[in-house]
């Protein structure tokens, strides 16, 4: 299965995005990683050019909503509807929870969302829902 990652907007933070790259080999993913400050519409379009199975979209600085919120409209214009799109890391800025931001990403055309849940939780539940849809 092929997954497209990359860490969103204007995000630098690249530790996790290389820990995400090296766990989805290890699970058997072919990885295109685009890295740190990739913007939606790279993402977009790296999905169709690789046809991939998975997006995994990163951010860390908190600001992923404003470079997200886009993605309705960009999935509009494709089929996709058999890939998985996924996003994780830290989701919003300051004290929010997941019960806020879960309904806030998934409207914005997310169908897995994990705010600050940990790499290989968010990789196993990516995997269950993978198979569960199968
Ligand atoms: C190192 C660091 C930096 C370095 C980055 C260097 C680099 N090139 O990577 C520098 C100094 C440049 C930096 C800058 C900034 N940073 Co900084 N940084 C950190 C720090 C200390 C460590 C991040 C790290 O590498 N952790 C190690 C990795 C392995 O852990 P992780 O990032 O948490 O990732 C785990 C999970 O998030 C998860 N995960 C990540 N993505 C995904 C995706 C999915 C699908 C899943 C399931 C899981 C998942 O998996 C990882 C392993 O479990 C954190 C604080 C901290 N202690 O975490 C702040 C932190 C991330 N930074 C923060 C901020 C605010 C900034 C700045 C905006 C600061 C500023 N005012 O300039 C800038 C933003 C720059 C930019 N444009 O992006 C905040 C984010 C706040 C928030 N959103 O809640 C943090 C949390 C610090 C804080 N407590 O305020 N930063």
């Amino acid at each position: 299965m092929k997954v497209v990652t990359g860490v969103v907007g204007n995000d630098v933070h690249v530790v996790a995005n290389r820990l995400i790259d090296i766990s989805l080999q290890e699970r058997g993913f072919e990885v295109f990683n685009l890295g740190v400050n990739t913007y939606l519409e790279e993402f977009i379009d790296a999905v169709i050019e690789t046809d991939a199975d998975v997006l995994l979209v990163s951010s860390l600085n908190g600001e992923a909503e404003g470079w997200c919120r886009d993605l309705g409209i960009l999935k509009s214009k494709y089929d996709f509807s058999d890939v998985v799109f996924m996003i994780g890391g830290n989701l919003g800025v300051g004290e929010m929870n997941a019960e806020e931001l879960g309904p806030k990403y998934r409207n914005y055309g997310f169908d897995l969302v994990f705010h600050q849940v940990d790499l290989n939780e968010g990789l196993d539940q990516l995997e269950n829902y993978l198979k569960e849809r199968k």
